[in-house]
């Protein structure tokens, strides 16, 4: 069946680019390690007999035939980018498992009715331009003109970065599928978390990704003399922002299922002896329900407006990227249970935790994710590892349910909770 040596062989080949000694993995997005990572992938899916092409947005796509071209789309794959010193497995696992299952569908000969393509797509993570899945937007037109203005740290805007790599920014929307074309999108990825782990089993049926809500908060006191100022006359914007990032934690931890993180904060003017003046940090809030993460956004805010108050100083807000929950589809559900079933594996059914391609492809084509167990949970760190046999184990479970993919899907409807797992 799929070769788990070959698979594993590519996951480390390719976790090689962007590594660096002592740290992990990164690849940005239209940097010269994602170009040289694209190659890679290129290299594997002409070996796995694919049609290969690249998108106006830095999508890579490898294209299996069926039966009837004119058939829906089945598609496959994950992104190609990491976050700064990650691992080998985030994303890389769900492109080099969907080259597998196809290489070894033309191996076997098999024929399909739908055509299948895997796609590696751009910039997931949002590491470089702080706002995420830039490449699956591109495929459901919901990128825009400001999107390519938005800038890195060093200055240099999406529409600069994509023309150094030789794309042309204005054909961004020739990236663009119609819900017509398309028929699932099924993602295979590592869990990041412990839920497999705690259950002792390699594979787990998502039943729907969280909500992602992305935020910029800029706290605005009063720069200071640090020997001069009598405490009780400061407005002091660290403090107060110290005070707002344990509000965001006890606010999260209120309803048992939210998560918040506040993971970059600078401080200004940043001088020993000067209290600061402006500090700016990152909120990052999901959940699995949108209405349980609005509640909390609005306690967190009802207390940050109590600490400026109180401490004299004020808050602007810049929304980075705001996207809702996303439930796999029921079709997928009973594919990949079956799938289980026939491979003689055990599953659980469970939410994602983490964002992924597949809530921007919910808008166009149901969609399915397939996780692997993480040794620990720990993932976004080099130390992120799932074994050579739990990843098989995700690329059989995959292989099946591409396979019937390709017949009709019984129901795709939408739904967060798990059909009889
Ligand atoms: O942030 C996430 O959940 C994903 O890794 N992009
Ligand atoms: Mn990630
Ligand atoms: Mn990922």
């Amino acid at each position: 069946m799929i070769n788990a040596e070959r698979v594993f062989h590519r996951l480390q080949e390719l976790g090689k680019i962007g590594y660096r000694e002592g740290g992990g993995v990164t690849r940005h997005a239209f940097t010269s390690e994602d170009r040289a990572a694209k190659d890679l992938v290129i290299k594997y899916m002409k070996e796995a007999g694919l049609e290969v092409r690249e998108d106006a947005v830095g999508n890579v796509i490898g294209r299996r035939e069926g039966k009837n071209p004119q058939a829906p789309v089945v598609l496959s794959g994950s992104h190609i980018d990491t976050v700064c010193d990650g691992g080998i497995f985030d994303g890389a696992l769900g492109i080099i498992g969907a080259i597998e299952v196809l290489q070894t569908m033309n191996e076997q000969k098999v024929v399909t009715e739908h055509p299948i393509e895997v796609y590696a797509f751009n910039d997931e993570e949002g590491s470089r331009f702080s706002f995420s899945m830039f490449g699956s937007m591109g495929v459901i037109g919901r990128i825009t003109e400001e999107d390519l203005a938005k800038k890195d740290r060093q200055g240099i805007s999406v529409a600069e970065a994509m023309r150094e790599q030789g794309y042309d920014p204005e054909k961004f929307r020739d990236a663009i599928r119609s819900p017509e074309e398309l028929k699932a999108f099924i993602e295979l990825h590592i869990e990041q978390g412990k839920v497999l782990e705690s259950k002792n089993l390699s594979v787990g049926i998502v039943t729907g990704i969280v909500n992602e809500l992305w935020m910029k908060i800029r706290v605005i006191g009063e720069a200071g003399h640090a020997g001069a100022t009598p405490m009780n006359f400061r407005k002091d914007a660290l403090v107060a922002a110290a005070e707002m990032v344990q509000v965001i934690e006890r606010e999260a931890k209120k309803t048992g299922t939210t998560v918040a993180t506040v993971g970059r904060l600078n401080v200004l003017p940043g001088g020993i002896n000067i209290i600061p003046g402006q500090v700016e940090f990152t909120l990052d809030l999901r959940d699995i329900s949108q209405e349980v993460s609005d509640k909390v956004e609005r306690e967190i805010f009802k207390e940050i407006d109590r600490i400026c108050q109180e401490r004299g100083v004020r808050v602007e807000t810049e929304i980075l990227q705001r996207i809702p929950p996303a439930p796999c589809s029921k079709g997928f559900q009973l594919a990949a249970k079956r799938a289980c079933e026939k491979i003689g594996l055990e599953y659980f059914c469970l939410p994602s935790g983490a964002g992924h391609d597949a809530m921007q492809m919910v808008n166009i084509c149901p969609i399915g994710m397939i996780f692997v167990r993480s040794k620990d949970g720990i993932s976004h760190n080099p130390a992120e590892w799932s074994s050579k046999e739990d990843c098989a184990d995700g690329v059989k479970v995959l292989y099946h349910v591409l396979l019937e993919t390709a017949v009709p899907i019984e129901d795709d409807s939408l739904c967060n909770e798990a059909v009889g797992c």
